[in-house]
């Protein structure tokens, strides 16, 4: 409860800030996009991660105005980048199942572009697995009225959600990101290699663009390329960077 009261504050005292993770192209070393990463540090309890604070949101009622502030923030951020002459990438935002649920989130985002110029194939939505299988009909209608402003969509978490194939071949999906926790032990787990070996073949066989979350090393990164993988992020190229270290990044390996 305090925690929520807290939350409640977060907004209005400008305690909330956004971090953008890098997403390479890993054979060229190129950045190309950007993982939105929400950051809250609390005066009385620090530096809260949205692990703990975001399930807070959704229960309490307050996902909608913290959502709305992310995808703002997000496209206030691609907008001052491009005044600055920055090359502009694609910048990820996470969306809670909540958010994901609501009736007016197309239009919500539309306006939210408008308001600041940006074009919707700069934006890109990140959804976990889980929220798409509950009840997979309404996903595909929701995810193909995204899609059809032009947005990019990406599967988080993939493969700990339990897709069943015959859906994921339905809904209208760009990315599927293989979930960092089948990425952390290569090359050491043969089982976490052999998983992720069935999730690329998977994902390739239905046409989607492939991204490994969690690369930390040289290794994952020979073993990803070898067999597919084109893109990654993760604490071996950056970890998640305010928004002028980010862009410095971009101009330093692009
Ligand atoms: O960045 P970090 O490891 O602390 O993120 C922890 C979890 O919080 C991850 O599952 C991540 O997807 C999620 N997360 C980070 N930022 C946001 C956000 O803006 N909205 C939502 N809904 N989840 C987020
Ligand atoms: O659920 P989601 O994939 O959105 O979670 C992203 C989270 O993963 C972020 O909190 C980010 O800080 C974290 N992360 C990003 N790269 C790495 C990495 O290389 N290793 C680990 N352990 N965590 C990472
Ligand atoms: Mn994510
Ligand atoms: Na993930």
């Amino acid at each position: 409860l305090e925690l929520e009261n807290g939350l409640r504050r977060a907004i209005e005292r400008d305690e909330l800030h956004l971090l953008y993770q890098p997403k390479m192209d890993l054979t060229r070393g190129r950045v190309v996009g950007a993982e939105a990463l929400l950051r809250w540090t609390s005066p009385h309890h620090g530096a809260v991660s949205p692990a703990e604070f975001v399930p807070i949101a959704e229960a309490c009622g307050l996902i909608g105005t913290i959502g709305d502030w992310v995808i703002r923030r997000a496209c206030a951020d691609i907008q001052t980048l491009e005044k600055a002459g920055s090359e502009l990438v694609p910048i990820a935002v996470n969306l809670s199942p909540r958010q994901f649920r609501r009736q007016d989130l197309p239009g919500e985002i539309a306006a939210i572009l408008e308001t600041y110029g940006v074009r919707s194939d700069q934006l890109e939505l990140e959804l976990t697995e889980s929220m798409l299988v509950e009840d997979a009909e309404t996903a595909v209608a929701a995810l193909s009225a995204l899609k059809q402003l032009g947005l990019r969509l990406s599967i988080d978490d993939f493969g700990t959600g339990y897709s069943s194939l015959s859906y994921l071949k339905r809904f209208p999906i760009d990315y599927l990101k293989i979930d960092q926790s089948f990425v952390r032990d290569i090359p050491a787990n043969s089982d976490d290699m052999a998983i992720t070996k069935a999730i690329i073949a998977m994902g390739t066989s239905l046409g989607l663009k492939l991204i490994a979350e969690g690369v930390e090393s040289e290794d994952q990164v020979r073993f990803l390329v070898g067999n597919g993988v084109l893109l990654g992020q993760g604490f071996h190229y950056a970890r998640p960077l305010d928004r002028d270290t980010f862009a410095a990044f971009v101009a330093r390996a692009n």
